[in-house]
């Protein structure tokens, strides 16, 4: 039997195939397998499972993986890797259009992280009922930004009925994940789009909501659009740990294609002379804004800093 994974508790494992939802253990030597990483199974894996006599199935195999979003581990597993979710097939980066006011530098690092990642990407501007003058010549800019790069841009709002209409055609099918700073309207969102579903929200909330209702456990979460939604405290903290600062300029899109002009092979698009990069920013074909994006992470990078953050 082949089904996908919707929830684990490192012990056990509740696996949706065709004929519905079955609790599964996993084969031991997924453990031995998997000794980078803290989790050998994952929400979101595509599984083989045997049926057992009594109605619950061992995993026996996982299929390939697209991408996965993932942490280092804490404590005891430091260093390991911490596997959140697999297979994502769209990562939206949750901002609003105002309180708080958006926030670019955050856009792309996440989008960087999409890139080193492969997960694709999107973004959704929240709140958008508080679209105002003073704000729409920013947002309308940044929008369109991100549109020509080719990610996906959608506009919300959890205040006026029908707001989250352009959202939930994408959340008919594929998993999921909403990342974005605190405030945004990301629990919100979700109450829109589950209806009914005051348990499920506590899980993706701040640290105020925490022991409500949260869950312990990385989840997905069916949604009735007919798509999932990953549901794990975990996407807080997440981070890119091994970018180089030669490598950075790989996962600005936008770059790749004119890297290969810089005098330089190795060229980080700082203060080496003769770069295409910096030239096609300083005759406005590449927008200042995502170089200095870039500037900001390459000294991160260099530092070793290079976090995805809040
Ligand atoms: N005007 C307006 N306010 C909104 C909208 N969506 C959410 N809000 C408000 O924004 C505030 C924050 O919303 P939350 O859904 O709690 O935000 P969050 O992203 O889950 O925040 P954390 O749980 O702290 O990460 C709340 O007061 C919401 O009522 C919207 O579309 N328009
Ligand atoms: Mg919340
Ligand atoms: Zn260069």
């Amino acid at each position: 039997m082949e089904g996908i994974v919707l929830r684990s508790t490192g012990s056990w494992y509740e696996v949706l195939s065709s004929e519905g939802k079955v609790s599964c253990t996993i084969r031991g030597k997924f453990r031995l397998a998997a000794e980078d990483a803290t989790n050998p199974i994952v929400i979101g894996d595509q599984v083989i499972y045997d049926l057992n006599e009594d109605g619950s199935g061992v995993i026996v195999e996982r299929l390939h993986r697209n991408n996965k979003l993932s942490r280092r581990a804490a404590g005891r597993r430091q260093g390991k890797e911490h596997i959140i979710v697999a297979n994502i097939d769209k990562a939206w980066i949750v901002q609003s259009i105002r309180n708080p006011r958006i926030n670019p530098g955050f856009i792309d690092r996440v989008l960087v992280m999409a890139e080193y990642l492969h997960v694709p990407a999107g973004i959704i501007f929240n709140k958008a009922d508080l679209m105002d003058e003073a704000a729409e010549e920013v947002v309308m800019f940044f929008a369109e930004l991100y549109a020509g790069l080719g990610y996906e841009v959608v506009f919300t709002s959890t205040k006026v009925e029908g707001g989250t209409k352009d959202l939930e055609t994408w959340l008919a099918s594929g998993i999921h994940v909403f990342i974005g700073p605190s405030g945004v309207g990301k629990s919100s969102l979700l109450n829109v789009i589950i209806p009914n579903s005051d348990l499920k929200i506590g899980a993706i909330s701040d640290s105020t909501q925490k022991g409500k209702h949260t869950t312990t456990y990385a989840e997905l979460i069916q949604l009735p659009q007919g798509g999932f939604i990953g549901d794990t405290p975990g996407l807080r903290e997440f981070g890119l740990y091994s970018v180089e600062p030669e490598e950075l300029s790989h996962y600005f899109i936008e770059y790749r294609e004119y890297m290969s002009e810089c005098r330089f092979p190795n060229c980080t698009h700082d203060h080496e002379p003769n770069c295409r990069i910096k030239e096609l920013v300083e005759s406005d074909v590449l927008a200042i804004e995502r170089y200095e994006s870039y500037l900001n992470m390459l000294s991160a990078a260099k530092s070793g800093k290079l976090d995805v953050g809040r």
